[in-house]
C-alpha cells in the first residue's frame, strides 16, 4: 500500500502530539494585549490539546484586552483569561505560546521558563529553537491560519464560535486579506467563513465604544505630525495600549503618507506601532532599529511594533523617549524634514 504523502502540518502535528502526550494540563500564554489572532489561535490550541491528548487548558496574559471589539470577542467566546502574573507556570505540566515567542517583549512569560510549544507567524527568534516543539511560519498572515491547518489535519471541524474567531483573527491580522496574506490564509478563510456566525462577527466589529475612545482619538489627531512621507503621533501615558496600533492604522490612511508610527507609555515602557503601505518595505526591521539595544521590536513587512523601557515616569522623560523614538524612525527612513508640520493645522 503506498504511503499517504505527509503534509508539512501532518508531520508537525505528530511531533506536537508527542510533546503533549501523557500530560494533564496546559497553560496557553498570549501576548500581553491580545488581538483577535492571538485569542482565536489560543482557542484553537485549547481545542487541539483537548481532542488529541485530553488536556485541560487555561489561558493567560499579562496585560488587558483593551480594544472594545476584542472584549466583545472574548465575551462571545466565554473565555476566562487569567492574569499571567498570578499564575505559576511551573504549576502546569506544559506551557504553550501562540502568536508570540519567548523574549519578544510583547508577552510576560518569565524568560527562564521555556514554553513546550511555540506556534507563531512572526519571524523566528533564536530562543524559540530551544523549545521542545515550535512551528514558526513567518510567511503566513496569521497564527489562526496555522492553527486552522492543525485542526484540519486532526479532522476537527471547529464549532461556530471557534470558526468565527479564526475568521476574525485572519481578517484582522491581514486587513481583510489585503496585507501580509498568503494563499494559505485565503484558503483557511474560505473554508472557515461559511461556518462562522456572520451576524455575530458584524456585531463584534462594530461594538459600541466608550467615550474615552473618542478622547484618545482627539489627542492622537492633535499630536499627529507629518514629516515627509511619514506621519507620527503620540498618546502619552495610556491605559489601553491597543489604541496605539489602532491609531497607527488610522494614520496610515492619510493619503499623503506611506509610513505611520504611533507611540504611548504603558507599564514603564514606550510602546510603538509602525505601519507602512510601501510594497517592498520591512516594517519589522524598522521596529527593531527603533527599539535599539535597550528595547525589543519586530513584526511583519507592513506592520510591526517595538517596546522600549522608559528611564523614568515623569512627563519630561516620556517626552524625551517619544522624541528619541520619532527621530530614530525618521533617520532609518532617511527623512530629511525632522521638524515636521501638524497633520491638522
Ligand atoms: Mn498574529
Amino acid at each position: 500500500m503506498p504511503l499517504k504523502e505527509k503534509t508539512e502540518t501532518a508531520g508537525k502535528l505528530e511531533r506536537m502530539k508527542a510533546v503533549l502526550a501523557g500530560h494533564k494540563n496546559l497553560l496557553i500564554v498570549l501576548q500581553d494585549f491580545p488581538d483577535p489572532d492571538a485569542i482565536a489561535a489560543a482557542c484553537a490550541m485549547k481545542e487541539l490539546a483537548r481532542v488529541t491528548c485530553s488536556l485541560q487548558s487555561s489561558m493567560a496574559c499579562s496585560g488587558v484586552v483593551g480594544r472594545a471589539e476584542n472584549r466583545a470577542l472574548v465575551r462571545y467566546l466565554g473565555l476566562n483569561l487569567l492574569k499571567l502574573d498570578e499564575q505559576d507556570p511551573d504549576a502546569y505540566d506544559l506551557v504553550a505560546m501562540v502568536d508570540t515567542q519567548p523574549g519578544t517583549g510583547n508577552n510576560s512569560l518569565p524568560l527562564n521558563h521555556m514554553p513546550d510549544v511555540v506556534i507563531d507567524h512572526h519571524p523566528i527568534r533564536s530562543t524559540t529553537r530551544r523549545a521542545p516543539f515550535f512551528d514558526i511560519r513567518s510567511r503566513y498572515g496569521s497564527t489562526s491560519t496555522i492553527m486552522y491547518e492543525y485542526l484540519v489535519e486532526e479532522g476537527i471541524t471547529p464549532e461556530i464560535p471557534l470558526a468565527t474567531s479564526l475568521v476574525y483573527g485572519i481578517r484582522s491580522d491581514t486587513n481583510d486579506l489585503g496585507r501580509d496574506a498568503t494563499q494559505a490564509d485565503i484558503d483557511a478563510f474560505l473554508a472557515l467563513y461559511p461556518v462562522s456566525n456572520k451576524r455575530k462577527l458584524g456585531r463584534i466589529e462594530t461594538e459600541r465604544l466608550p467615550r474615552e475612545y473618542f478622547a484618545i482619538l482627539d489627542l492622537a489627531l492633535r499630536n499627529a505630525r507629518c514629516y515627509g512621507r511619514c506621519v507620527v503621533s503620540r498618546l502619552e501615558e495610556i491605559e489601553n495600549p491597543d489604541m496605539i496600533g489602532e491609531v497607527a492604522d488610522l494614520l496610515l490612511r492619510d493619503e499623503e503618507s506611506t509610513w505611520a508610527m504611533c507611540c504611548g507609555a504603558h507599564g514603564g515602557k514606550l510602546l510603538v506601532s509602525i505601519r507602512t503601505s510601501e510594497p517592498d518595505a520591512n516594517a519589522g526591521m524598522v521596529a527593531r532599529r527603533v527599539a535599539g539595544r535597550g528595547g525589543t521590536g519586530g513584526g511583519h513587512s507592513a506592520m510591526a511594533g517595538a517596546q522600549i523601557p522608559l528611564s523614568g515616569s515623569t512627563a519630561t522623560e516620556l517626552t524625551a523617549a517619544e522624541k528619541k523614538a520619532t527621530n530614530r524612525f525618521l533617520k532609518i527612513l532617511r527623512v530629511i524634514d525632522t521638524r515636521g508640520t501638524k497633520l491638522i493645522r
